[in-house]
């Protein structure tokens, strides 16, 4: 087997190894005994450097006329889509999503190029009226300054691609720190910056723990917005540690997400849009299907076909076409889920699918896990209400739309949700009444498009919303309203023209 490829980080335009030369291994999670490739296991002082670098960079690239700086983007869209099957291949490869989702994962990427390509030429401001005669008003975007990015390795691509883009057609320089169970998918993305040729120091990348390089990101005064994806119990710390410098945080965290399904649901519908909300990625979204609330009325009859859909999941390599549930990404996650399914039987909740590590041969060297299916939950055991993260869920009964609204909102978090009826009235009302930034109707928890706001309420976010959507580019600048008084005399707002 050839020796795996060395990658470095890029800093000020050139790819350097981080000053400490310790390494990190990218192993992939379907046989660990694979390594993707070593990145470099950085401190402080490199992150200090590709601070630096951006902060300067920063000083030409806010010059730059965004429908310029947005050329650069539709360039790396048009690689990416180039690319596209090399770099989904390598994505599964290095964290296990199954390689139809992985495509899906760099679409994400090519979309937010393509329709951030064309803020270039809007980044519309406003302008207004001044109280005063001969003077203007109007408000513009500026952009912030050097942003810190800490990403997450379940897309790790498209949340990159969520961050990146939108800061630089805003005029941003980046310091962007991939999660290490993936940093191989935004080095793709980093390197293709370069191809394109956006000026050095612009856009920097530093693989590292979380605490040497995400520390320092949020800790430097010259950083000014941190945009954070990740547990909420981090974002917590991330949030508070921008505080001693006010920095910008713009943090997406944990879910708990509802569907609900009634009565009058298309069973067959709601039954493919529970086994793909709860299984597509193993489980391992923040949009992920958690818990299924389901009218009592058809409870058994939604479960059976529930229990035979996902029982008949292909499990294996996600480098197979046919194949529906990859591994966890890493030992740690796996424990997790095995806690979990443990913490649910001790609760007295039924595992009806699932629930036992997956140990036949094909399996033994990866982190595979079955998908797990648990009845009988009620709203206060933990497994119904703590984030999992695996290819677990739990089921709820309810007595009507009122309950199942109540046990939906009763979590922490705020992230997805959805509700499966064909009465256009309980529709409406659950669109309107369950406490999330996403709600679908008929459609699964998971799927979002990325030219829509993307984020979430209570423990999930703190007020952002992310992805290509407009709502991207109040996380990315700042407004600064300017008045041109051209009377050429002195003019008192409020108090001339009282
Ligand atoms: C995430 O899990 O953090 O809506 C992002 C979806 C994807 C993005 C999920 N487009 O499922």
């Amino acid at each position: 087997m050839a020796e795996p490829k060395s990658y470095r980080n890029f800093i000020d335009g050139e790819w350097v190894e981080a000053s400490s030369r310790g390494a990190l291994e990218d192993r992939s999670p379907a046989d660990k005994g694979e390594v993707i490739g070593t990145f470099q296991d950085s401190g402080e002082a490199d992150a200090d450097a590709a601070i630096a670098a951006a902060a300067r960079a920063f000083r030409r690239w806010r010059l730059v006329p965004a429908p310029k700086r947005a050329e650069y983007l539709f360039r790396m869209g048009e690689i990416l889509l180039k690319r596209k099957e090399e770099y989904a291949r390598e994505m599964t490869r290095e964290m296990g999503k199954p390689i139809r989702e992985a495509r899906g994962d760099v679409q994400e990427a090519i979309d937010v190029c393509y329709h951030l390509a064309g803020e270039g030429r809007r980044l519309h401001g406003h302008t207004t009226p001044s109280e005063l005669p001969n003077k203007a008003c109007f408000s513009v975007r500026a952009p912030i300054g050097v942003c810190g990015l800490i990403t997450p390795w379940n897309f790790p691509m498209a949340i990159p691609s969520w961050k990146l883009i939108p800061a630089l057609v805003c005029g941003n320089a980046v310091v962007l720190k991939p999660a290490s169970d993936a940093p191989l998918s935004s080095y793709h993305l980093v390197k293709i910056c370069q191809e394109v040729g956006i000026p050095r120091g612009v856009v920097n990348y530093v693989t590292g723990s979380g605490a040497a390089v995400g520390g320092r990101l949020t800790a430097h005064p010259e950083v000014r917005l941190i945009s954070f994806t990740g547990s909420s119990e981090v974002g917590r710390l991330v949030n508070l540690a921008c505080a001693d410098t006010f920095k910008r945080a713009s943090l997406e965290m944990g879910g708990k997400n509802a569907m609900i399904v009634m009565d009058d649901a298309r069973l067959d519908l709601a039954v493919d849009g529970a086994v793909w909300g709860a299984f597509a990625t193993a489980g391992q979204r923040c949009t992920a299907t958690s818990r299924i609330i389901v009218h009592k009325k058809v409870l058994k009859d939604f479960v059976d076909r529930l229990v035979e859909r996902a029982g008949g999941l292909k499990i294996g390599d996600p480098l197979q076409e046919s194949v529906d549930l990859g591994p966890l990404v890493n030992e740690a996650q796996l424990k997790k889920v095995m806690d979990y399914v443990q913490i649910g039987r001790d609760e007295g909740a039924d595992p009806v699918l699932g629930g036992v590590r997956l140990t036949k041969a094909e399996y033994g060297r990866g982190f595979f896990f079955p998908p797990t299916i648990f009845t009988g939950v009620t709203p206060e055991m933990r497994i119904a209400r703590e984030e999992i993260f695996g290819p677990v869920v739990c089921v709820l009964a309810a007595d009507g739309l009122d309950d199942a609204l109540a046990i939906a909102n009763d979590t922490l978090y705020g992230l997805s949700s959805s509700i499966y009826t064909q009465d256009v009235n309980r529709a409406f009302t659950a669109a309107r009444d369950l406490e999330t930034g996403i709600t679908y109707v008929n459609a699964s928890t998971i799927g979002a498009e990325t030219h829509l706001p993307f984020g979430g309420v209570k423990r999930t976010g703190n007020g952002h919303r992310e992805g290509a959507a407009h709502t991207a580019l109040d996380i990315f600048t700042e407004w600064k309203t300017v008045y041109v008084d051209y009377s050429g005399k002195l003019q008192k707002a409020q108090i001339d023209n009282g």
